[in-house]
């Protein structure tokens, strides 16, 4: 049980826990659940939002949806669950997402340990008592032996910094943070940004307001998502084989649940070439069309390079204005995470949307009234919608007061660029473990989050067994795993497109990997190779 005392140091209380979790998001939720009930240790979660689901309690904006099938965006370690939650769309949009993690808390009986609503400013690490301290922004301070957070990988968010900002008299609102009862009707919206978020919300609102702007920076590949009802007979199905459906899932590369292609686009006739980015157009899912459809289209020039010819083909088809779909066709390689939509290119042939392509005619300023573009055009607006992002992966970590050992910072340890063993941990930040921290799996979530999980409990748990205190990463694991990532990353194409993969999308942040390309299942397996090494590049003294 947690024990209360107060500190020497200073006067407040503070309350002593073996773990203390951050974050009530997919990451945070399992981590509770895997320390408190399976290693019996005691435990806080501390979350900032009023309720749990992280990314799904925050993205509440028009049109919110996991873009991966719903059958494999959920936790596989609740069998019961897997068989018992009913869905009936083979996407889930955000209301459902989160509702699913609010009944996994609660069938857990998980949030008599969390305190929401508590945003963390502070985590220090004590090098006598070697603990974590952990401060939240109203000053209450909470002590564990071992730190973890899930802080998300894309929740800091974006707002750039547009010169009269505070000018504009009508309705702002990030993605990210989006409120409850926003209204469409009879109103002029502007939409900044086309990434997953963008498509998104523009697909959804067209059809509702008076009129749209879509201010658009990088014209997008996207591909239909196959957003569809499904029957019990898809759910009677998928629950009889979900055990062969994890086991692929995590041997995968995406780990969407679907098998990758292992044929290289150029190994087959233009005619086949085809058939087969039609029949995945068809079919739908973003990274079922990159990487399902031919081995190498995120890798070789050539092979990219035909993928996007069929994408920019068929914005051509849908999009009638010519001068619309000028500015909505790519020109760059298709390198950035894919997108995939329900409809976002038909949406341009509504008499009520306009497109405004930013490097053309970039954003000189917002206005009392609206947007004024270089044109000398001021577009008036009822409600601007900002779909610009997040500072992602190392943002939140960023943002916060963070110390390690011998009082080193995370901003001075990740000055060059955030960096880990593992995707998990980090040199002289002893005992702290990251869900989705930098350099780990591209892949879905879900997944990727349990994989993290399972081996942070087997890590802590082989800790307290050799009757230890600290579990550190050592410095030559953590540069070794950077040049890996790196490595990985450079036979991509990823790093030819500016975007939030490596830091672009962010004035002024270096453009660094952040992530491991290498797929979930390759991981997954050096995950377990370094566990059965006697977690071999750690120091567990
Ligand atoms: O953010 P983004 P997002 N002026 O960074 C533009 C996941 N996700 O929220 O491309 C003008 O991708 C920027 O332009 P450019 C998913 O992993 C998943 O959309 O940088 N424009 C871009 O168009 C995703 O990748 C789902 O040139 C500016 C947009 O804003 C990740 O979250 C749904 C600008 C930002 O796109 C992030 O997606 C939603 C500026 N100053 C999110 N700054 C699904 O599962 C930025 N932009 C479906």
């Amino acid at each position: 049980a947690p024990t209360t005392e107060r500190q020497a140091t200073d006067e407040r209380q503070v309350t002593t826990y073996d773990a203390i979790v951050i974050g009530a998001g997919f990451g945070g939720i399992y981590q509770l659940k895997r320390l408190r009930d399976d290693l019996g240790l005691s435990c806080l979660l501390l979350e900032k939002g009023a309720g749990v689901g992280g990314t799904w309690f925050w993205n509440r904006y028009p049109g919110a949806m996991s873009d991966t099938e719903s059958f494999v965006y959920r936790y596989s370690f609740d069998k019961e669950l897997l068989q018992e939650w009913e869905y009936d769309t083979s996407y889930l949009h955000q209301p459902k997402v989160l509702k699913y993690l609010e009944a996994v808390v609660d069938k857990h009986d998980l949030a008599k340990d969390m305190l929401l609503g508590t945003e963390v400013t502070e985590m220090k690490y004590d090098d006598d008592s070697q603990t974590w301290t952990v401060t939240a922004a109203d000053g209450s301070a909470y002590t564990g032996r071992f730190l973890v957070t899930g802080l998300g990988l894309l929740s800091a968010t974006n707002l750039p910094d547009f010169p009269g900002l505070d000018d504009f008299a009508g309705e702002k609102y990030h993605t990210g943070a989006f409120p409850a009862g926003v209204t469409y009707e009879g109103k002029r919206v502007g939409v900044i940004g086309t990434g997953s978020t963008g498509v998104q919300v523009i697909t959804a609102i067209a059809p509702q307001v008076e009129h749209l702007t879509v201010f658009q920076r990088s014209a997008q590949y996207s591909v239909p998502s196959g957003f569809a009802p499904v029957d019990q007979q898809y759910l009677d199905d998928v629950r009889s084989r979900y055990d062969d459906i994890w086991s692929q899932v995590k041997d995968s590369i995406c780990g969407f649940g679907f098998v990758e292609s292992e044929t290289p686009a150029m190994s087959v006739s233009p005619q086949e070439r085809q058939r087969i980015f039609q029949e995945n157009w068809d079919k739908g899912n973003g990274f079922r069309f990159m990487f399902g459809t031919f081995s190498d289209i995120a890798a070789d020039p050539e092979a990219n390079e035909a993928a996007c010819e069929f994408i920019r083909g068929k914005i051509a088809e849908i999009v009638k204005d010519p001068e619309k779909a000028r500015k909505l066709t790519p020109t760059q390689p298709y390198a950035k995470r894919p997108l995939c939509d329900a409809g976002y290119y038909e949406r341009y042939n509504q008499d009520n949307v306009d497109i405004v392509s930013l490097p053309e005619t970039p954003i000189e300023a917002f206005t009392k009234k609206g947007i004024r573009t270089a044109d000398g055009v001021e577009h008036e607006l009822d409600m601007v919608i900002f779909a610009t992002g997040f500072d992602a992966v190392d943002g939140n970590y960023m943002r916060m007061k963070i110390k390690g050992r011998d009082g080193e910072t995370i901003q001075q340890h990740w000055a060059d660029g955030p960096t880990s063993y593992l995707g998990m941990t980090v040199p002289n930040f002893p005992n702290l473990f990251m869900i989705l921290g930098p350099n780990g799996p591209f892949a879905n979530l879900p997944p990727a989050i349990e994989v993290q999980v399972d081996w942070i409990t087997d890590a802590i748990a082989q800790t307290l067994r050799q009757g230890a205190t600290t579990f550190e990463a050592d410095a030559k694991a953590e540069e070794d795993w950077t040049v890996t990532c790196k490595e990985i990353a450079d036979t991509t194409l990823f790093p030819k497109t500016d975007s939030w993969i490596f830091g672009a999308n962010i004035p002024g942040k270096k453009n660094t990997v952040m992530f491991y390309m290498g797929g979930l299942g390759a991981y997954g397996q050096i995950l377990r190779d370094v566990e059965s090494n006697d977690f071999e590049g750690f120091t567990i003294t």
